[in-house]
């Protein structure tokens, strides 16, 4: 009876070792550099591949058997197949020749915000990063051409929703200041107090960062209005999911940005960021009409599909369409179909949502990769494209280093930044 007694505590602790050590988030890291090979298959990788496996709690109760059957190939295939309004692209693709040292200096731009992103995937894991944080690996082609189409000097500003790491990065952030946001810190770019998802780095243009998923939608044509309101050239760039394009928000945006444009009044170019999932619920699981760009028809907004893991090909229409926004005071929209080769965020640990073979299919698409071997044919030498590589993992262990070493925020910030200046703007005229 003693021996009873004693031995049920000791089962009982035994029981919950092996429980816990059966869910315990494996320390596998995805997106990172240790299993993403920022080289085609087949050559030296700057380190080997690993499998990932994450999800969110949220994602982890959809089951696979509810998710339609529909593969993201065919989705592509279909997508990609499926006349988009503007038929010119391929024609534009063929005229645009991108010589390759233009196209060194995007590998570079690529290379260091994946490191980057590996980088605070990494701290996130050791707990040095809190709250949430999404990661941009895989559509490192669509910003980075996109938002180096921006006029600074023009008045050009960009709003987006909260993968934005790479957008403040694009635009001039310093890597340790955006870094030192995600770690809280007193030297982020918004003195800690935004974190992953609200970056702002005004200088730059790059008007925020917003969690609330179709929400800032929005602030890009009002924003557009007050542009030519005040008799100014500027073109705003307003970046969506597409997981919130079936947002009211959304809606209401778009009739009110087409009707303004009818007069010139509103200079937006809509960046549809369609990366086939909003967490865990896909395209076709999210709306019965499926052909996402075509929703921007519906307010009298013209649009074309871009293929979003191609850097030349985003290139190929990036300025264009910027300096057509500009000259007409109309918006127009770009739906670049694309994927997330990795995790939601940093949290979605289960994935199961879809399959590892689908998302092995689509790293073989990874925009790195895919710019390094048209570099390489194009005769850039291997030594120089790993060269930027260790730069820029140089330069993603500096940001760490100085988020790391960095104060916390001053108390005495505590009560500021909290309600804007109350500024009257006069229209132009
Ligand atoms: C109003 C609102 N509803 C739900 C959420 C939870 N949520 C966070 S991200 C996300 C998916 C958004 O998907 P998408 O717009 O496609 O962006 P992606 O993550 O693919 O970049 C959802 C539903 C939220 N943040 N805000
Ligand atoms: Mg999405």
């Amino acid at each position: 009876m003693l021996l009873q007694y004693l031995l049920l505590p000791v089962v009982f602790i035994i029981l919950v070792k092996v429980a816990r050590r059966a869910t315990r988030v494996k320390s596998v890291p995805y997106g990172t550099i240790s299993h993403m090979s920022l080289v085609p298959h087949g050559e030296a990788s700057v380190s080997g591949a690993a499998p990932h496996s994450f999800g969110t709690i949220e994602e982890a109760v959809v089951s696979r058997a509810s998710v339609p059957d529909t593969s993201t190939d065919d989705r592509q295939a279909a997508e990609m197949d499926s006349p988009s309004p503007v038929d010119s692209q391929t024609e534009r693709q063929a005229h645009v020749a991108y010589d390759a040292e233009a196209l060194v200096g995007y590998y570079q731009k690529m290379v260091e915000i994946r490191l980057f992103e590996d980088a605070t995937t990494k701290a996130f894991r050791q707990g040095k990063i809190g709250g949430y944080l999404h990661v941009y690996s895989g559509q490192e082609a669509t910003g980075t051409a996109f938002l180096g189409a921006m006029k600074p000097e023009k008045g050009d500003v960009a709003i987006a929703a909260y993968r934005i790491h790479a957008h403040a990065l694009l635009l001039g952030a310093h890597p340790n200041n955006v870094m030192a946001e995600l770690y809280g810190k007193g030297t982020g770019i918004v003195k800690g107090k935004g974190g992953s998802m609200h970056l702002f780095h005004a200088e730059g243009g790059m008007l925020g960062g917003y969690g609330i998923v179709g929400g800032h939608i929005p602030l890009a044509p009002g924003y557009a209005y007050g542009l030519r309101y005040q008799g100014k050239d500027g073109v705003v760039q307003s970046y969506l999911g597409d997981g919130s394009i079936h947002n009211g928000a959304f809606h209401e945006a778009a009739n009110l940005a087409g009707l303004w444009g009818k007069s010139g009044m509103c200079p937006t170019l809509f960046i549809l960021e369609n990366n086939q999932y909003g967490m865990g619920t896909s395209v076709e699981r999210a709306t019965a009409m499926t052909e996402l760009g075509r929703k921007f028809e519906s307010y009298g907004i013209e649009w074309e599909r871009v293929d979003g893991m191609d850097v030349q090909a985003t290139l190929a229409v990036a300025e264009q369409v910027q300096e057509r926004v500009r000259e007409t005071g109309k918006p127009y929209a770009i739906e670049a179909f694309g994927y997330r080769i990795v995790p939601h965020g940093a949290a979605d640990f289960l994935e199961q949502y879809r399959s590892k073979e689908e998302v092995a299919k689509w790293r073989e698409k990874d925009p790195i990769p895919l710019l390094h071997g048209q570099l390489i044919e194009m005769g850039i030498a291997e030594d120089r494209l790993e060269a930027i590589r260790a730069e820029a993992k140089a330069k993603a262990d500096e940001a760490v280093k100085f988020a790391e070493e960095s104060p916390d925020p001053d108390l005495s910030e505590l009560l500021t930044d909290v309600y804007a200046d109350d500024t009257y703007v006069e229209p132009a005229g």
